[in-house]
């Protein structure tokens, strides 16, 4: 089973490109890994709400928080962006929000307020079969900007090594 990968490769060209540091994230599946919801990027502060980090590898089982670090967001699945036998999830804006990812696959998801302007995002659950919803998800009609954030995305996730099959 793959740890998170702490390696973050981003786009030449974006905006995020070179100004985020890596990671150190751990997922040992016992603590949440967490992504924050926030107003604005860390480091690249042109950047208005954003999940971060919004690509993210977790071994199945594993718990992922989403922080309420800023006002407005949530954290909610899009539909048809999660494998099959997956649970959808919607949280309420402002709050936290736990969720476990049991089943290996790709997962897009939104903050429901702002989907239209583009903050969505991706958590790759590594483990058998990971791939079998990839196409599905990205044949999901994205609007406004989510569609340029998701194409952004799927580079970035290619280039971390994570729409390859799992070694696991
Ligand atoms: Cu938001």
């Amino acid at each position: 089973m793959s740890r998170l990968h702490s390696r973050r490769t981003f786009l030449a060209g974006t905006a995020a490109a070179t100004l985020l540091p890596a990671l150190p994230l751990a997922a040992d599946g016992h603590e949440p890994v967490t992504i924050e919801m926030l107003n604005r990027h860390p480091t690249d502060r042109s950047l208005r709400n954003v999940f971060y980090p919004r690509v993210v590898s977790v071994p199945a089982g594993q718990k992922v928080l989403f922080k309420a670090t800023d006002r407005g967001h949530n954290s909610a699945s899009i539909d048809g962006m999660i494998p099959e036998g997956a649970e959808e999830w919607s949280g309420r804006i402002n709050e936290d929000l736990e969720v476990t990812f049991d089943v290996p696959g790709i997962y897009g998801y939104k903050c429901t307020p702002h989907v239209g302007t583009g903050m969505v995002a991706l958590i790759v659950v590594e483990g058998e079969g990971k791939l079998d919803n990839l196409e599905a998800a990205q044949d999901v009609r994205q609007r406004g900007r989510a569609k340029k954030t998701f194409e952004e995305i799927w580079e970035e996730a290619a280039e971390m090594g994570l729409l390859e099959p799992s070694s696991a």
